[in-house]
């Protein structure tokens, strides 16, 4: 469907076709290596693609829920069936390990299998009304189109995640994947095109944001955005939509902590805080990028933790024997490198890593530094790379206080056996989503996710939560 060989094009009205220039796909583990190229969309695109989905937008609202929920599903089972050969690009284009590729590609299927299961769930309510014979009850509309703007570091779930809901609540979508990770988004594309979505109701522009990031965000067509990415773009298009009423949906940054207790089962804490901290090498707003430990199990913690850190092996995420895969571009890996030095300034402990790590790719090492005092810029910002901080804290609510010290609020994990402990974290923690014995990162697709602080603009994803995005509510009055 797409194009030839390694070269894709647009994907509008239901028709792959040219751009204008091409984009080249490269491995951050080989940035020598083209992996494919794509179009370039110009602004003229954009306006093609938006009156696409305006078009498509009343006959789509029409589809009964039900046929709306059939193309899901198939689009569900081939991506399923493709899960492997789509690991293979996500691992190439963006650089995590094939095995964290193959969950992320189960993923995107058990997303748009568990929307394609909502279009076939009662939606609204009825309502006693005070009048007499009266039938009083809610019905959910569609936005019209959603323009869906999604990042680099789940290059096909977050997609699902975000198009998904769009698709089965009766929206027509206009989506802009990042351009370090074109050919995930292409692949979404082609099977929720071979699964019999309508010309439009679907349109697919690789491109640079810098060409066709405010035709995308200040278009006149634009009823809705979601976003996922950092908080300065975030926040700019959040700035511009408001004002002209346009839905906004912003999923941000994280700073996200572990807690461990003086009961907790050590061995756990360091494998919880090492998945979280140095899976996906880093880049994730749910990583856990600040370990706050109880003194009387520090120095075993980190002891523990830098011998964990220091044999994972970094390299291309395409080898089985990989633990760390690359940052994804050179200016990821610059950007890593810099908050590196501001830690060297800053004084704290280097534990583990601290530098480059060898190869052609942009590879870094898993770092761990101790002694992260919370209010420096290591215990504060987010850094998006393999990094931990070590910090310590003797009871539960100092390091609550410890916790809560960040602009962000995205997610929290405590290890304990404390069930008083737990239940006083998940009520004092101010993030969006709480874990007790398991790690920051993770997110199943029924259940609600956000973040609550500058993670987010407050809306919740996923679950029955992404109705309240993607609808209006319409309440009717029948008298009869
Ligand atoms: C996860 O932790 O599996 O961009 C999901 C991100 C988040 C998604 C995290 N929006 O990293």
């Amino acid at each position: 469907m797409t194009r030839n060989g390694t070269s894709f094009g647009l994907f509008i009205d239901g028709r792959w076709r040219d751009g204008d220039g091409a984009l080249e796909n490269r491995n951050p583990a080989a940035p020598g290596e083209v992996i494919s190229t794509h179009a370039l969309a110009t602004p003229a695109d954009v306006d093609e693609a938006y009156a696409a989905a305006r078009a498509a937008a009343p006959g789509w609202r029409r589809t009964s829920p039900i046929a709306r929920g059939e193309i899901l599903y198939r689009a569900a089972a081939l991506l399923a069936e493709r899960a492997d050969a789509i690991a293979a690009e996500l691992t190439a284009e963006e650089g995590k390990t094939l095995a964290e590729a193959r969950g992320e590609a189960g993923r995107a299927a058990a997303i748009l299998r568990f929307f394609a299961g909502e279009c076939a769930q009662p939606m609204g309510d009825v309502l006693p009304s005070a009048a007499e014979r009266t039938l009083l009850y809610t019905a959910r509309e569609p936005l019209g189109v959603v323009c869906v703007i999604t990042p680099w570091n789940f290059p096909i779930a977050i997609p699902a995640w975000k198009i998904a809901p769009a698709l089965a609540y009766g929206n027509t979508v206009v989506f802009k994947p990042s351009d370090l990770t074109p050919l995930c988004a292409i692949r979404l594309a082609e099977a929720l095109g071979e699964a019999g979505l309508p010309a439009g109701v679907l349109n697919l522009l690789t491109g640079m944001p810098g060409q066709i990031g405010d035709a995308l965000t200040s278009h006149a067509e634009a009823d809705a955005i979601s976003f996922t990415g950092s908080n300065p773009v975030g926040r700019a298009i959040q700035a511009a939509a408001v004002p002209r009423g346009v839905k906004v949906q912003l999923e941000l940054g994280g700073k996200n902590p572990v807690i461990v207790l003086p009961d907790a089962d050590l061995d756990l804490a360091v494998d919880l805080t090492m998945r979280g901290a140095m899976w996906s090498t880093g880049q994730k707003c749910t990583a856990t990028s600040r370990a706050i430990v109880h003194p009387s199990i520090a120095d075993a913690f980190t002891e523990r933790v830098v011998a964990a850190a220091r044999e994972l092996r970094v390299g291309d995420g395409a080898a089985e024997r990989t633990n760390v895969g690359p940052l994804v571009s050179e200016r990821q890996r610059d950007r890593v490198l810099e908050y590196l030095d501001v830690a060297r300034g800053e004084g704290h402990e280097l534990l583990a890593g601290g530098g480059p790590a060898d190869g052609d790719g942009w590879f870094v090492e898993p770092t761990v530094y101790g002694g992260v005092g919370p209010d420096s810029r290591i215990g504060q910002e987010e850094i998006f790379g393999p990094v931990l901080g070590l910090m310590t804290a003797g009871d539960l609510d100092e390091a609550l206080r410890i916790a809560n010290s960040v602009e962000f609020g995205l997610s929290a994990s405590l290890i304990t056996r404390d069930l008083a402990a737990a239940l006083a974290f998940a009520r004092e923690a101010e993030v969006g989503v709480v874990h007790v014995n398991s790690e920051t990162a993770g997110a199943e697709p029924q259940a609600p996710f956000g973040g609550m602080k500058r993670s987010s603009s407050h809306s919740r994803e996923q679950g029955k939560s992404a109705v309240d995005f993607f609808t209006d509510t319409k309440t009717i009055y029948i008298t009869g």
